[in-house]
């Protein structure tokens, strides 16, 4: 299937606590990212970097917040970015921080609304970001947004108004492996589908996967699969902030990447938490571009579709 693919940049970083993640969009077009797409027959479109609405918003009661202003305005400007894709064309947002969620997930659920299906979102992360402004320690929006575009917490006045939010029981997370208490106990109580790595370890990630992707196909909805660079391990990705021991493999991941394709539910991608700073010759992000090319249909050998 030959794909309009629209490349847009959100080069965010004031979610994270370790600055860098702004160079990630650069790192990946110098990776090749449109070239890789373009040599699998699918149309690429680069729309450029996003730029933060100025905003100056009120403050919160948490005084561990990090530049909250510029964290709404990078919402807000991803919010609107998303919301002018094509209902046809396939966005991949290449981070950034993965605040950058807060804004592309809200705008791809509104644009699945809008066409009459529901937003799956497989979360491909070592975190489960679901902390809100009042839960979070750390201060790093970038651990927020899926209490955000779940409607979980309250964000407002701050973030946006939520133009459509994702149920929760439509969330697969894939990769977890840095659960904090407070984390714990809101995946507890949350419908939110959680294969964590020691699942992985015991039983693989295919069989969660494939669950998954039979639900979204049984549903006829749109998917948004949200990759965090640390969903894999440092040892093959290194160019990240926070690092997490024991992540997911070459192969287990490009194996999601191949599944993901043969789906051909993929509506669009978030590429969160590239920070080209640590990367040792590019090699992380000339890594994901690889991953990405699978997704999009780059194979080892013709299969027929999956039976
Ligand atoms: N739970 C931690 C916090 O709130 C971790 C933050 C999230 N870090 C990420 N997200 N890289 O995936 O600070
Ligand atoms: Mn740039
Ligand atoms: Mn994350
Ligand atoms: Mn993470």
């Amino acid at each position: 299937m030959t794909r309009d693919i629209t490349l847009i940049g959100a080069p965010v970083e004031t979610g994270a606590w370790r600055r860098g993640c702004l160079m990630g969009p650069d790192a990946l077009r110098t990776a090749g990212l449109a070239r890789a797409l373009r040599e699998l027959g699918h149309d690429v479109t680069d729309a450029g970097d996003v730029a933060p609405i100025a905003a100056e918003v009120k403050p919160t009661d948490n005084p561990a917040i990090r530049d909250l202003d510029l964290c709404a305005g990078w919402v807000r400007a991803l919010q609107e970015a998303g919301n002018r894709v094509a209902a046809d064309a396939t966005p991949i947002f290449m981070g950034g921080d993965h605040l950058m969620a807060a804004g592309t997930v809200p705008a791809m659920a509104a644009r699945a609304e809008a066409a009459g299906k529901p937003l799956f979102v497989l979360w491909l992360d070592a975190h489960p970001d679901i902390h809100d402004f009042v839960s979070t320690e750390s201060g790093n929006l970038h651990g927020t947004p899926v209490a955000y575009f779940t409607g979980r917490s309250d964000f407002a006045p701050q973030f946006p108004d939520l133009p459509a939010a994702v149920d929760p029981a439509n969330i697969c997370m894939i990769g977890l492996r840095s659960v904090d208490p407070y984390e714990k106990a809101a995946l507890a109580a949350s419908p939110i589908d959680v294969t964590d790595m020691r699942a992985i370890d015991e039983h693989g990630l295919a069989t969660p996967l494939r669950a998954f992707l039979d639900r979204v196909e049984a549903a006829d909805g749109h998917l948004h699969v949200s990759f965090d660079v640390d969903f894999l391990d440092p040892a093959i990705a290194p160019a990240v902030g926070t690092t997490v021991p024991g992540g997911a493999t070459f192969r287990e991941a490009h194996l999601v990447m191949e599944w993901l394709h043969d789906s051909g539910r993929v509506t669009s991608l978030d590429l969160a938490e590239l920070n080209p700073f640590l990367d040792e010759r590019g090699r992380t992000a000339l890594l994901m571009v690889d991953f990405v090319a699978s997704l999009f249909g780059k194979s080892v050998l013709d299969r027929p579709n999956r039976s």
